[in-house]
This record gives C-alpha cells, structure tokens and sequence, in this order.
C-alpha cells in the first residue's frame, strides 16, 4: 500500500451552473429548460427555483478565496451555454463570454485550474423547443457551441468535460421526467441516448480541431450494480441491461462505436430509427480520459412479498425488479438523499473501468460527495457524517491507486451548498454551507478535513 496519492495528483472541487450561478436574468441569459421546469408548479421540492442560487454570479471572487484557503489545485465549473447564447442558436451575447472570462482569469491568477464542463443540464429552452437532446439538430447546435468555447477560453482552459452525465440528461429528463425538460417517452429517452453521444464525440473532435492539445473528456455517473437474487434469471438479465443502460452505452460508444447488444436487441426500433448508416464511425472518439461521478453502488433482486407492487415497466424500456434498493445490512446508514454509502464500491469500480476499458488512458473522479441535514450551531456546521463519507472514499480510491487504478484526480461535490435539482435548497451537498438569505458561507467541518487531506496528500 502506498502511503500517499500520487505526487502530480489533482485536488479539486466542483459546482455547475444553474446550481449556483443565480442572475438568471442578468446580462442577456436567456431561459434554459431547469428555468422553465423549476418554474412549473409541483416540479422542485417547495417550488424552488435557480433565480438567484447562490449568487455566486456576483460572488465568485470570494468563493476562489474559498478555494485557495482550501488548497485545491483545480475547479470544475459548468459553462451556461443560454448565457453565451441565449436562444440556442448563432447570435452570441458578449456580456456571457465577458462573465466566464472574468471567472476564468480570476482562477488563473489564483493559481487554480479551471476545468470546464461544457454542458451541466441547462439547455437553451429554445432548443428544446424543438425537441432538445430528442432531436438529432441539438448535435450540430452542441458542436458549434463547443467550437465558439474553445475559440474564446481555450487559451486558458486545457481540460474539457463534453457533457455532464448523459444518463441523466437522457433518462431523468426524457424517460421519467423527474428532472428537465420533464419528459415521459421511451423514445425521446433511447433518443437522447444516441444524441448525447454523437454530441460527446462531435463536440470532441471541434475542441480539438480549435485546440488541438487540449484534453477532453466525459463524464458519466455509474455504479456497481449488486445482484442479491444471483439464481433468479430476470434479476440476472435485469442486471445486465441496466449495466449496459447505465454504466457501458456511452463508454462503449466513444471507444468502440457500438452500443451494447442487450439494449440493442431490447430498444429494438426506438433505437434503428434513429441511428443512421455512418453514426458507427461518428460515435467513435479517441479518449483522454473519462470523468466518473459516484455517489453509491446500486443493489437489485426479487421482489419480496413486502415490497410494493413493481411500477408497471419502471422508467427504462425493459421489466424492471426492484432495484435502488437498500439492503439490509446498509440502512441504517443512508444519506439525506436515501442513498446507500458504500465506500468500497469507488476503489471497485475504478478497478473495473481500467479492466473493461483498457484504452481509457486515465480516470478523473469529477464528482463524489454526500447530503445531510447539516445544522449551524454558534456559527459551525459540525458534518460529522460528511466527513467520515469523504475520508472513507478517498481511503478506497487511494487504494484502489495502489494497486493499480489510474485515477489522476478527485473533485469533491460539491464546493457550496447549492440548487439540487429536484430537491431545491432542501438537499444540501456543500462542504461550504451556504445561508440562502444572506447567501454568507461557512466552511464546515468536511472543509477542513479536506484541506487537511489535501495538504498532506493522503487519507490515510
Ligand atoms: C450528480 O448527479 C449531479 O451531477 C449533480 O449536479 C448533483 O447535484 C449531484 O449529483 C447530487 O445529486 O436512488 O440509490 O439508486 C447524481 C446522479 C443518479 C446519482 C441517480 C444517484 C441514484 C441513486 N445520481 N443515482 S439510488
């Protein structure tokens, strides 16, 4: 066991756009599809909105001071692709690219490394008006997109993030519409599924073609998926598809061109009607590296007589068995958010990517982090369970290093307290707590174990 991360390691944090920006109306931004989904009654827990988030528009200066106290050596921010262009189509907004200009030059002078990535969610609402990530158009509109970002920023930014979490973007948003644009089809998911990673791989070759030393990545969230019912075949097949669904459909795209047979076969003509002849080659493109965000692992099994009456068909294409599940053993311990903690499962699955994608050159974790109802008492925000959640990640990925993994760095999600989506402010992840009224921050505990982990370079 090595005592210690690498020495070249990178340390960092991570936020994105629409979750902390705020200034929603400031500057020519236009609407993204999270404004006029957060907007829609009943969508986000206490109708809470992305209006003004953190602030961090008007605040980014202090949250580098933040980050330099911390002691990361880079920070992965998401680019609002409305801000730049603010109906989705060729008229620039300067006062956009002024913003990110400013954030940039002020990281650089920090001596922080901005790592952007170039879509976290917020979509042109007038994309979408035309069917967004569901109609194959968004593909040329993300190119050119990607193409004027590193035409402006490309000077300063070396590390590319295509898009974050094509999963979520295609099956959230189009398949059981909890998060944007709130979509209910099959279709439009397996769509957005093939879209997404033409987009990955064109927006790819146009950063390159500008920068051609940049390097470029994506980020997808995957987890190891746990069979408890190995001697029940549906459960096995089920487990199969939902690896395929979730964690190979767009590693397996950039590396090799194909899709996994088993969703092939089971997507059917939702998936032929929309891959055309040619799409193998456009799908390909040569790694740099791959983001992985994990929060926890994914359990499946039979259902048992206790368990609720199965969703009929569940939110993928295919007869879904119970999963999401917590095993027994495990729940006592689930996060603000219901989800398992299975430390562990970050060494393994990084383990498992360098096996079953050998020319993935190196993996950088983009995203790992936790939610729990943090209370501040006499000005301290004591995150006992936060902590004790990232010292136990960072020891599994330590070692999963040691023996062997190639994984060059790890961004804790996330720097603030921020906008969760679907839960709005009621979820907080931040290892700075964010007071939403006076929008003062307040390094909590996390923070300092951190910057502790950091400084010495190990958490061990
Ligand atoms: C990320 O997505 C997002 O990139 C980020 O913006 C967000 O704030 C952060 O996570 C926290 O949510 O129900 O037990 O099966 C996370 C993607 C997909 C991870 C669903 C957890 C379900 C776990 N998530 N998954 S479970």
């Amino acid at each position: 066991m090595s005592s210690h991360f690498p020495e070249d390691f990178t340390w960092g944090t991570a936020t994105a756009s629409y979750q902390i920006e705020g200034a929603f109306d400031v500057d020519g931004r236009g609407a993204s599809i999270w404004d006029t989904f957060s907007k829609t009654p009943g969508k986000v827990v206490n109708g809470d909105t992305g209006d003004q988030a953190c602030d961090h528009y008007n605040r980014f200066d202090e949250d580098i001071a933040i980050m330099k106290d911390l002691g990361v050596s880079a920070y992965r921010f998401s680019i609002a692709w409305p801000r730049l262009f603010p109906n989705g189509d060729a008229v620039r907004e300067e006062r956009g690219f002024d913003f990110y200009n400013r954030l940039i030059n002020a990281l650089v002078a920090a001596g922080i490394e901005p790592m952007v990535t170039l879509y976290h969610w917020d979509l042109p609402q007038a994309l979408e008006d035309k069917g967004g990530w569901a109609n194959r158009e968004v593909v040329k509109a993300f190119e050119d997109y990607a193409t004027a970002c590193a035409q402006a920023f490309g000077d300063r930014i070396s590390t590319w993030i295509t898009i974050n979490e094509p999963w979520c973007v295609s099956w959230l948003g189009y398949s059981n519409g909890v998060h944007a644009p709130g979509k209910k089809d099959f279709n439009l998911a397996v769509a957005a599924s093939h879209h997404t990673a033409l987009a990955h791989a064109a927006a790819t070759r146009a950063i390159k073609k500008v920068c051609p030393d940049a390097t470029v990545g994506l980020t997808v969230n995957m987890n190891n998926i746990h069979n408890e019912s190995p001697h029940d075949q549906e459960v096995v097949d089920f487990a199969g598809l939902n690896d395929s669904n979730l964690n190979r459909w767009w590693i397996d795209a950039f590396t090799t061109g194909k899709y996994p047979q088993n969703l092939v076969d089971c997507y059917g003509e939702m998936l032929s009607r929309v891959v055309l002849p040619g799409d193998e080659q456009l799908l390909i493109a040569a790694p740099d590296f791959l983001g992985i965000n994990y929060y926890c692992d994914g359990f499946v099994r039979s259902p048992r007589p206790e368990d609720k009456p199965a969703i009929e068909g569940g939110f993928m294409p295919f007869p879904q068995r119970v999963d999401g599940s917590s095993p027994a053993h495990l729940t006592n311990d689930l996060t603000a958010m219901g989800w398992v903690v299975t430390p562990e499962g970050l060494g393994n699955l990084v383990k498992r990517v360098h096996k079953d994608w050998p020319s993935v050159p190196y993996i950088v974790i983009t995203e790992n982090g936790s939610s729990y109802d943090d209370v501040k008492v006499n000005g301290e925000v004591i995150d006992t369970k936060r902590t004790a959640y990232l010292v136990a990640h960072l020891q599994s990925l330590q070692n999963a290093i040691s023996d062997g993994a190639p994984v060059k760095g790890y961004f804790a999600w996330s720097l603030l307290d921020n906008f969760e989506w679907a839960e709005g402010y009621a979820k907080r992840f931040g290892i700075v707590h964010v007071d939403y009224q006076t929008f003062e921050r307040t390094p909590k505990m996390s923070f300092k174990k951190y910057k502790e982990i950091i400084a010495a370079n190990t958490a061990i």
